[in-house]
């Protein structure tokens, strides 16, 4: 009888405790949709909550009413691949050396083995896809683009993938769908050259007149749509995106993937193109913002932030969906091309109050718009706390309830969700293979060789042979470098910078040396 008792208080106790842990579990992790918006060179100026309003992107603007508006949200690197790499694999582009501005032609810089964000959601059941840009290459060399390309995102964790290869500027000007060219025409085979033109091939360098957009620096390849391109491409014309359609064929494919996914967890990767250059905006929007080209694509870009949560309230989704807002680098006016993004920009800054833009090793590089939106489950807030996009991966694992993470990356969901208002402490940023180091309220720049501005781009590079040390609490404009006022800071932060980042140099040489 005591026997009998005490086996059923054991299994009685035993039975509870598994109940109540499964309550917890489905209490600490969540499978929401999850869709990260990322726009291509839009400066943190370029939002009108963000920035000087000169460009209307009331769009964007209700994320960032309806969620948490970072003021201190970082890409990883102030140019484009790097960026996206850190994002989706939680690491820090500098530890891969291939993680810098690629051809059309590149092979894929992410490892079919290496943990990434979708990879990681795919093992809590969600179904995940990318639409958008790539630029992160695609096949393992001398890529043939006439049969089915691998890998291609869905060997690094994609279900779907419905992206262009590279950049709006280079070739191949086509749509990839999983791994395939789409309305690719056998009689026409596709090749890519970026070493040499092909026979017969009409490029903007030798026939400028065919051009609707004229290039201002390299973008004298290919002409395609009117638009000569970085690249030699031949065949394929069939395939050829329009450059005026590309916004809306990526917003359909988004709309068109949220749908047949709704009554699944999905993970949308949404890569838009805007407003890197070359810029071209439906008609819809030509003459929308004053700012000529570049302005417009800005408000076909937001329309189309606006669009994906029409759909997403269409479909029922919204309070079931967290949405993650940020671009990948800094902007920039002419960026190759003469469309009066220049002459337009009256008195707009992109940037907003930081110095530099893409390329650039200063705070406009990488600090950019970056918005967590859930209906329902984040208080609207301002926050100013530091963020990376190397931290999401680990963010989404913990809100998943994924025991993968990255190494880089830190857990910063509380934050994300607005149950907390700490972030992270440090962080490396890059641009174009320099680095540099961000920490509470001050910024390190080592001393780098090399210009000190690009002149094509009129951009700072960040470059000086002297180490450089921002307060950017008291000088967000990065104007007064305080380095030798306060070696002791300067010490600190280099110190710590060449530990995280590997890197050792002998104090007082220019050049630093990597190991
Ligand atoms: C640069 C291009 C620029 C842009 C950039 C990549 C020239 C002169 N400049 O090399 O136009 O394509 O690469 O931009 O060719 S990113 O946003 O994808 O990093
Ligand atoms: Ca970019």
């Amino acid at each position: 009888m005591n026997n009998l008792f005490l086996i059923t208080f054991a299994i009685t106790v035993l039975l509870s405790s598994c109940v109540s842990e499964k309550a917890n579990e489905s209490q600490s992790s969540e499978n929401p949709n999850i869709i990260i918006i990322y726009a291509d060179d839009l400066g943190y100026g370029d939002v009108s909550a963000y920035g000087d309003g000169l460009i209307k992107t009331p769009n964007i603007d209700k994320l960032v009413s309806g969620g948490i508006k970072f003021t201190k949200g970082y890409a990883s690197s102030s140019t484009c691949t790097p960026s996206r790499y850190a994002l989706l694999t939680g690491t820090y582009p500098w530890r891969n050396k291939k993680a810098h501005i690629l051809p059309g032609s590149a092979p894929m810089i992410i490892d079919t083995a290496q943990l990434t964000i979708p990879r990681m959601l795919k093992g809590e059941g969600y179904f995940t896809g990318v639409v958008g840009k790539w630029h992160l290459g695609l096949g393992s060399g001398n890529t043939d683009w006439n049969k089915h390309i691998s890998p291609s995102p869905n060997e690094v964790g994609f279900d779907y993938s419905y992206i262009m290869a590279a950049t709006q500027d280079r070739v191949p000007t086509v749509y990839i769908k999983n791994g395939n060219v789409v309305r690719l025409d056998a009689d026409d085979p596709i090749e890519i050259s970026y070493r040499k033109k092909f026979p017969n091939e009409i490029t903007g360098r030798e026939h400028p007149e065919l051009l609707k957009i004229m290039y201002s620096n390299g973008h004298d390849g290919t002409i395609v749509n009117g638009i000569s391109r970085i690249g030699h491409m031949r065949g394929g014309v069939k395939a050829h995106w329009i450059d005026e359609n590309m916004s809306d064929t990526f917003l359909v494919k988004a709309q068109q993937y949220i749908k047949a996914h709704k009554d699944e967890p999905f993970f949308l990767y949404y890569g838009l193109q805007q407003p890197h250059v070359p810029r071209t905006p439906h008609q819809r929007f030509v003459g929308k913002s004053e700012m000529g080209p570049r302005g417009d694509a800005i408000v076909e870009e937001d329309w189309n932030v606006g669009q994906i949560m029409k759909t997403l309230k269409e479909e029922g989704l919204l309070e079931n969906t967290l949405v993650i807002l940020s671009s990948d680098n800094g902007p920039v006016l002419d960026d190759g091309y003469k469309d009066d993004a220049v002459e337009k920009n009256g008195n707009h800054k992109p940037w907003g109050p930081f110095r530099g833009g893409k390329y650039s090793l200063f705070e406009a590089g990488t600090r950019l718009p970056f918005i967590t939106y859930w209906k329902g489950h984040i208080t609207p807030r301002e926050s100013s706390a530091m963020v990376s996009q190397i931290d999401i991966l680990n963010s989404l694992a913990a809100l998943t309830g994924s025991k993968l993470k990255s190494d880089d990356g830190e857990n910063l969901m509380d934050l994300f969700l607005g149950k907390s208002n700490t972030g992270r402490n440090a962080v490396v940023i890059e641009a174009t293979g320099r680095t540099a180091y961000r920490k509470g309220d001050w910024v390190m720049i080592p001393p780098y060789k090399g210009a000190a501005v690009i002149g094509s781009v009129n951009i700072e590079t960040g470059n000086s042979k002297e180490y450089q040390l921002y307060n950017i609490k008291d000088d967000q404009g990065q104007k007064i470098n305080l380095a030798k006022n306060n070696k002791e800071k300067l010490n600190e932060m280099t110190t710590e910078f060449e530990k995280v980042r590997g890197v050792t140099y002998n104090k007082g040489v220019e050049k630093l040396e990597l190991k």
